[in-house]
C-alpha cells in the first residue's frame, strides 16, 4: 500500500473537541474526522473548571486510532483550542490544579480593578485587545489578588494548546496567537509585554519558549509513543488560538472580505497587515489579535451559538434541523435580545434569561421553543449588521463579502438572515475551518504548502461553499432600527 502523508489536527472548542487527519491529494485537501467528544464545564466549590486530563485522554485515543490506520503516516501533530484559559505548572513540572474556565464569574470587575493600577488606555495601546473580564490578563490578576494557591505556587503558566502540547512532548512553549488573545502581547513588538507581566508579578521566565505559528514544539515523549504506537512524531505549534486557525482557512480569493467565525462565539472581523489601535477602536472595543503570517485580526467577540447551545442542553439536545424548522415557522421579529448582554454570559437557565430580558425590555415574551430560537437567530443577524457597520469604517480595505466559517456556517436559515441583515453576499463554509487552518500551518511547516493565499484558493476549489444573497431589505432595515434602540449605550 502507498502511505498517505497526513497531518493530525486537534481542535478543541468550549463545547466539543475533535481530532482530524488532513491530507493533500490531486483533488485538493481531504479531511477525515478521527474522533469527536464533548467538552464540558465542571462546576464545583463555586468555580468552573475544564478537565484537561479528559481532553488529553481523548487526544491519545485519537492518536491511537490514527496509528492503527494502515495507509496513514502522520507527518506531524498540531493543537488549537479556545482562547484565554491556562494551567499553572509547579516547579516539578506537574499541573497544580485544573484550569479555570473563562465562564467562571471570579473575574467580574477584574478589568476595573486592574485599571486602578495601569490606565485602561495604556493597556489598550500596548495590546490592542478588546477588554473582556475573562482575558487571561484579568484572570491572572484575579488569582493574584485572591492569593490563589495554584497561582502562588506556579513556576510556569501554559495556555491550553501549549499545555496539551507539553503533555505530548514534555516541552513548554508560549505560542504567539494564544498569548495575543490573552492580552499579554504587545501588538507591535509581537512579544510578551513586560510592563503587563510586571503588574502581575511575573517575568518572561514564567512562560515557555516564545514561538510563532509553524515552529516545532518537540516530539512525542516515549510515554506517549508507547501508549499510541506512534514514533517520535513532531508536534508543531500551529495557530494555537482556534480563531486564528479558522481565519487562516477563510476560502477567499482576494482580501476584500470580512469573516464571521461561527461557533460557541461569533468572531466577526477583517484581516489587517498592522494593528489598528486608535480612539475609535478603543471606544468600540475592537480587538487586534495576532494571526498567521504576521496578519492582525481586527475583530469583535459576539456571543454566538452559546445562546442556543445552552437552551438545547435543557431541550434534551433536540437536533439543529428540528429547531431551525421550528424557528422558521414562527412570526418574524416578535422579540429581540442583545446577545452580548451580561445576562447571557453564564446563566443557570438560558431560556429563562432570554425571557427575562424580553420582559425587562417590554417585549413579547417568547413562549415556544421556535420563538426562542427565532429570537436568538434574528438578534444575532442584527448584531452582525451592527458590528459590520462599525468594521466598514475601521477596515483598511473595502468589505465586499462576508465569509461565514465554522460549525455555525451549516445553518442555512441564519446564513440567509445574516445576508438580509448585512446587505452583502454571505459565503458559507467550510464548517471545519479551524481544523483546516490547523492542518494548513502544519503543511507550511513541512514545506508541503507555499503560503496562506494559495492555500485559501485551494480550499475554495476543494470544498463546496454556499452563497446567500440579501433579500427583504426593508423589513430588515426596520428591524435594525428597533435593535439599535434596544442596544443603545452598548458596544
Ligand atoms: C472561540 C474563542 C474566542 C475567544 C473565546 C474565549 O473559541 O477562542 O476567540 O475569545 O473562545
Amino acid at each position: 500500500i502507498t502511505m498517505k502523508q497526513c497531518f493530525f489536527a486537534v481542535d478543541l472548542g468550549a463545547t466539543s473537541g475533535r481530532t482530524i487527519l488532513g491530507t493533500f491529494t490531486s483533488n485538493g485537501l481531504e479531511m477525515e474526522e478521527v474522533n469527536r467528544f464533548p467538552n464540558r464545564l465542571i462546576e464545583t466549590g463555586g468555580h468552573f473548571y475544564w478537565d484537561i486530563y479528559e481532553l488529553y485522554r481523548h487526544i491519545i485515543e485519537g492518536l491511537k486510532k490514527a496509528a492503527r490506520m494502515e495507509d496513514v503516516e502522520i507527518t506531524s501533530i498540531g493543537i488549537d483550542t479556545w482562547g484565554v484559559d491556562f494551567v499553572c505548572v509547579g516547579r516539578d513540572g506537574a499541573f497544580l490544579r485544573l484550569p479555570y474556565s473563562y465562564r467562571d464569574p471570579h473575574t467580574a470587575g477584574g478589568p476595573d480593578a486592574f485599571f486602578t493600577r495601569v490606565p485602561r488606555k495604556s493597556v489598550y495601546e500596548w495590546t490592542g485587545i478588546q477588554v473582556m473580564n475573562f482575558n487571561s490578563l484579568f484572570q491572572m490578576d484575579t488569582l493574584r489578588r485572591n492569593h490563589d494557591s495554584a497561582w502562588e505556587a506556579a513556576d510556569k503558566l501554559l495556555f491550553m494548546p501549549d499545555a496539551l502540547s507539553y503533555m505530548l512532548t514534555g516541552e513548554m512553549v508560549t505560542e504567539y496567537t494564544i498569548a495575543s488573545t490573552a492580552q499579554l502581547v504587545n501588538a507591535r513588538t509581537r512579544r510578551l509585554e513586560d510592563s503587563l507581566l510586571r503588574e502581575l508579578g511575573l517575568t518572561q521566565a514564567h512562560f515557555g519558549r516564545f514561538v510563532y505559528p509553524g515552529e516545532k514544539v518537540g516530539v512525542l515523549t516515549p510515554e506517549v509513543q508507547r501508549m499510541t504506537g506512534l514514533g517520535a512524531v513532531p508536534v508543531i505549534a500551529v495557530a494555537g488560538h482556534d480563531t486564528a486557525s479558522a481565519v487562516a482557512a477563510v476560502p477567499a480569493m482576494n482580501r476584500n472580505f470580512a469573516y464571521l467565525s461561527s461557533g460557541t462565539w461569533s468572531l466577526m472581523g477583517v484581516e489587517a497587515d498592522v494593528p489598528v489601535i486608535n480612539k475609535e477602536t478603543e471606544n468600540l472595543n475592537f480587538t487586534n489579535e495576532g494571526g498567521v503570517e504576521n496578519t492582525i485580526r481586527l475583530l469583535k467577540n459576539i456571543c454566538g451559538m452559546w445562546l442556543l447551545e445552552r437552551c438545547r442542553a435543557s431541550w434534551e439536545e433536540t437536533s439543529y434541523p428540528e429547531l431551525i424548522a421550528e424557528a422558521n415557522a414562527c412570526e418574524p421579529f416578535r422579540s429581540l435580545i442583545n446577545p452580548d448582554d451580561p445576562l447571557f454570559a453564564n446563566p443557570s437557565d438560558m431560556e429563562q434569561a432570554i425571557k427575562t430580558y424580553c420582559s425587562d425590555h417590554r417585549q413579547s415574551i417568547p413562549g415556544t421553543r421556535g420563538q426562542i430560537v427565532r429570537c436568538i437567530f434574528e438578534s444575532l443577524a442584527l448584531r452582525y449588521r451592527q458590528v459590520l457597520d462599525n468594521l466598514r469604517s475601521l477596515s483598511p480595505r473595502p468589505i465586499e463579502a462576508l465569509h461565514v466559517i465554522g460549525g455555525g456556517s451549516r445553518n442555512d436559515l441564519l446564513n440567509q438572515w445574516t445576508a438580509n441583515a448585512v446587505g452583502i453576499p454571505v459565503i458559507a463554509g467550510p464548517s471545519e475551518a479551524t481544523g483546516i487552518g490547523n492542518v494548513m500551518i502544519q503543511a507550511l511547516a513541512a514545506g508541503t504548502a507555499k503560503d496562506i493565499a494559495s492555500m485559501r484558493q485551494l480550499i475554495n476549489r476543494s470544498i463546496p461553499l454556499k452563497t446567500f444573497l440579501p433579500e427583504d431589505a426593508e423589513v430588515w432595515d426596520a428591524a435594525y432600527l428597533h435593535f439599535k434602540q434596544l442596544t443603545a449605550n452598548n458596544s
